[in-house]
């Protein structure tokens, strides 16, 4: 009988470097004392061994997890040793645990000195990223897969559309610019990797959502859904086939942006966890109003979204016109509750295991998230972690949902 979940299928938790180490030398440093958290509660940096422990305990076979820019290169001509060594050591246990690890260069922090002087819509922002990347790709030993930048469209529309991550602009003219520039230096880094590790297996983490027109029969619903679902889960999919983004919004003329990126993947990395009704609204910023609401019945989260496991197999399915080995690169849910926690995780790996009975070449899971963390502009009020972390003490309690993590591993791997 053919394994359902093939061999080597990666089963991982995923994280990012600041929001559980915190950085004084990154952007969102000075962002985040305007509301007053502190992204390093976690202590991690210094806990990591520990931490890392955990993963065993899970029975987990691959970790993702990102490197702090900001330690790195505190400085524009600064590398600081200490904090490679400190990376380089995370892949060394991993590796000696038989745990496979999956390196994110990029998860939304940068140094300081970078956002001041050489953000992304300038053209210098690129030699900045790529140095450090080849860097990483130069020193770092023991690691085939890397994620390049995390939701690269979430940091645009953050960053560079809504203002509410470091550069805090809001700008389109300077988004654009931006994107070709973030884009450019995937091609490229994925070509600085590829010659220092022939094997590699690089990506972006795409974050995909599955949008809903508010009001089924109201055309302009509809038509903003399509816009919605197009500009923010195809247009980028579509780009890694053709070389080409294509921005288009109704009732105005295409821009197209060349980028070189066709073809510059060799897995799709999918995030995914929500759907999202739109409607027109000529009150609200564009016309466009979003909301969560709770139609299929599983409920909404402590961020307020829906939970809709269905919407993975959708964009799985398109995304993977790509034809490339599809790995779900993050999935998790805020919630207080375990029970809820195991409820979210057992529906969408049961959808992993449905789309790969139909086809689908879905080659990883890793859950969002190890431990309790500092969850951007949510600071720390929202509870992503398999572990509880009591940010007093810094305990890490397991929640249920940790060894039902361990028993699904277990479990499916054998089907
Ligand atoms: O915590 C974030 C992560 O940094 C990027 N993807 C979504 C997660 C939950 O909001």
């Amino acid at each position: 009988m053919n394994r359902i979940f093939p061999e080597g299928f990666l089963w991982g938790v995923a994280t990012s470097a600041f929001q559980l180490e915190g950085s004084p030398h990154a952007d969102w440093a000075t962002w985040d004392e305007r509301v007053g958290n502190n992204p390093g509660i976690t202590n991690h940096y210094a806990l990591y061994k520990e931490d890392l422990k955990l993963l065993k305990e899970i029975g987990v076979t691959a970790y993702r997890f990102s490197l702090e820019w900001s330690r790195i290169q505190p400085r524009e001509d600064t590398w600081d040793e200490q904090a490679i060594a400190h990376y380089q050591d995370i892949v060394d246990i991993l590796r000696d645990y038989g745990i496979e690890p999956m390196v994110t260069l990029h998860h939304f922090s940068h140094p300081r000195w970078f956002i001041e002087r050489y953000p992304w819509h300038k053209a210098a922002s690129r030699e900045k990223f790529l140095r450090y990347a080849e860097m990483m790709a130069s020193t770092i030993k023991g690691v085939r897969s890397w994620v390049t930048f995390n939701e690269p469209y979430v940091i645009l529309l953050g960053g560079y559309l809504e203002g509410c991550m470091p550069p805090g602009l809001k700008d389109v003219r300077r988004s654009l610019l931006a994107l070709k520039n973030i884009f450019t230096c995937h091609g490229k880094a994925y070509d600085i990797i590829h010659a220092y590790v022939p094997d590699a297996m690089v990506s972006v983490a795409h974050n995909m959502s599955v949008f809903a027109p508010w009001k089924k029969w109201n055309p302009l619903d509809r038509l903003l859904t399509k816009t919605a679902k197009y500009f923010y889960n195809h247009s980028l999919i579509d780009a890694f086939r053709t070389g080409t983004f294509i921005i288009k919004f109704p009732f105005s003329r295409a821009v197209e942006i060349d980028v070189p990126i066709k073809d510059k993947l060799d897995f799709f990395g999918v995030n995914y966890y929500t759907r999202i009704h739109l409607r027109f609204n000529p009150l609200k910023k564009m016309g466009v109003e979003l909301r969560h609401l709770d139609l299929g019945g599983y409920g909404l989260t402590d961020m307020g979204w829906e939970i809709h496991p269905g919407g993975l197999e959708k964009v799985l399915r398109y995304a993977s016109r790509l034809k490339k080995p599809l790995i779900i690169t993050e999935n998790g849910i805020a919630t207080h509750d375990s029970q809820e926690k195991m409820k979210y995780m057992k529906r969408h790996i049961d959808v992993v295991e449905k789309s790969l009975r139909s086809g689908l070449d879905v080659q990883g899971y890793f859950y969002w998230t190890l431990i309790d963390n500092y969850e951007w502009l949510q600071g720390l009020d929202v509870r992503f972690g398999l572990y509880r972390v009591d940010f007093t003490t810094l305990k890490r309690i397991p929640t249920n949902a940790a060894a039902y993590y361990s028993y699904l591993i277990q479990s499916r791997s054998k089907l």
